[in-house]
């Protein structure tokens, strides 16, 4: 058995990683275009320092990002030279919905969508559309707190009616929330959370993530009665904790860790919250409001298939003195066998393989590998070339042991996506020198640039490993 024929290979991005364009056709401000590079983004997108407008002094590298408002056509082109049969983007929600509590949606943003997936469609591109992606319109959390206030529920349900309607018979593929589970690390940028001194942080970011995932039962819902062809997926940020030692103490935490993870795919594909978070809320005295048709909604409206990202296992232990590794938002132990990225992410191709398995055995519906890749610096050569080896070698290496989960333990896979096939923005530091694309874009930290875009090596090489369904790796 190899990769199903139809398998679907491709790359990803986020719309305020790429788009640019922050205040242009009507687009309102979101969470995302107000966090700044620099040494405050981390305790802004936790949530920890507030900042929900522009500030003298800052460099706000969403706002132009790689401009692919402007590009997107040229830069589909060269997604469909490598043979893209599906692009993974998402939906910027203050185009539709500038505000977010507006009646009526912004009818510029619905056609800057529209005719992005017409161009993917005249090259047979199936688009994979992430409906929320870190984002949250700022005037939803100025005036309603983000996603604490059970009236997101509504917002968001009247973002995806329009969305399956309007785009009905051109997306068949969604994805509800990013990296959903990703609100714990980051609340900010996954519920638009800020908190107050002497606030009850887990409590808040528990409340946020039920609404959260309510919505995305309620979209799922309604995109089987727009059009039962479409497929509804969650989305992980994935990626297996080993413990460190065969301690048994280490062996429990790194279950927990996992469970922790888990929590919002068990909803979300099994219905019901677990009974190991049921009690765990209970022990930490956090009460979750919900009704009783939420328990409804959650349990006839689960997801069709499982989406996550990977980029790396992790490792956790009971002893405190061993060190961490640097720069990821998920903190994690030094593993002794594994490499690092230039960011400290650790490299781990058999844990992809070890992640599917936990996933599939633990929730039996098709796969879908969303985002996978090397952030790393491309120096160009004298002639300008990047040769990107190190890149090539990790993402052979990764769809190497996804094969392998495929053909040897039978796990069933839609498709796979790497991680920003074109460079753009860095979601965690911000940097525009942090690159996982196949295509170069000129463009520095800084905002300098002209923004032309050139092939790297990789990109002959994911050229032919499309045009052989995975087999010339
Ligand atoms: P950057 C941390 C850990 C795992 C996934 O990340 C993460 C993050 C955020 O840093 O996010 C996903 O750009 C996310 C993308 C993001 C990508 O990983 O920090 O869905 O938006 O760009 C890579 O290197």
């Amino acid at each position: 058995m190899s990769l199903r024929a139809d398998f679907l290979w491709g790359g990803a991005t986020a719309a305020n990683q790429c788009e640019g364009a922050y205040n242009l056709d009507g687009r309102g401000l979101a969470n995302v275009d107000v966090v700044p590079t620099g040494k405050e983004r981390f305790d802004i997108i936790s949530g920890k320092r507030k900042m929900l407008d522009f500030e003298e002094g800052y460099f706000y590298p969403a706002k132009e990002a790689i401009d692919m408002y402007h590009h997107y056509k040229d830069d589909i082109k060269l997604f469909a030279e490598m043979g893209f049969k599906t692009y993974r983007l998402s939906i910027a929600w203050t185009r539709i919905f500038p505000k977010g509590d507006e009646l009526e949606p912004n009818e510029q943003g619905l056609a800057f969508y529209e005719d992005l997936f017409k161009t993917c469609q005249a090259y047979g591109i199936e688009p994979l559309v992430t409906i929320t992606h870190f984002d949250c319109p700022i005037h939803l959390i100025k005036e309603y707190g983000g996603w604490r206030n059970r009236k997101m529920i509504e917002f968001y349900e009247r973002l995806v009616r329009v969305l399956f309607t309007r785009f009905k018979g051109l997306v068949k593929y969604w994805l509800t929330f990013n990296e959903i589970n990703m609100i714990l690390h980051a609340p900010f940028m996954g519920a638009g959370l800020v908190f107050e001194d002497g606030e009850n942080e887990e409590e808040i970011k528990y409340q946020a993530a039920h609404h959260e995932l309510v919505a995305s039962a309620l979209a799922t819902k309604i995109a089987h009665e727009i059009d039962p062809e479409n497929m509804i997926g969650c989305m992980l940020a994935a990626g297996e904790y080993y413990p460190l030692t065969p301690k048994p103490e280490d062996v429990f935490l790194a279950q927990e860790k996992n469970h922790e993870n888990y929590f919002f795919i068990d909803v979300q594909s099994r219905g019901e919250y677990p009974a190991y978070a049921l009690k765990q809320l209970e022990r930490n005295n956090i009460m979750i409001k919900m009704t009783e048709e939420d328990l409804d909604t959650l349990k006839n409206h689960t997801v069709d298939f499982i989406s996550f990202s990977y980029y790396s296992s992790r490792v956790v232990t009971t002893d405190d003195s061993v060190e961490k590794t640097a720069g990821n938002i998920f903190k994690s132990v030094k593993n002794p066998y594994l490499e690092a990225s230039e960011w400290g992410w650790q490299i781990d191709p058999l844990g992809l393989r070890t992640t599917m398995n936990a996933i599939y055995d633990r929730y039996q519906k098709p796969l879908f590998i969303v985002e996978n890749g090397l952030g790393a610096i491309d120096t160009p050569d004298e002639s300008g070339n990047i040769i990107d080896d190190y890149r090539i070698d990790y993402l052979r290496a990764h769809i190497q042991a996804m094969k392998e989960a495929v053909e040897l333990d039978g796990i069933d896979l839609l498709g796979y996506t790497s991680w920003g096939c074109i460079d753009l923005v860095s979601a965690g530091t911000g940097e525009m020198k942090k690159r996982y694309g196949f295509i170069y874009v000129d463009r520095d930290n800084e905002g300098n640039g002209t923004l032309t875009r050139t092939k790297k090596k990789s990109f002959d090489w994911y050229k032919k490993v499309i045009a052989s369904n995975g087999e010339d790796l």
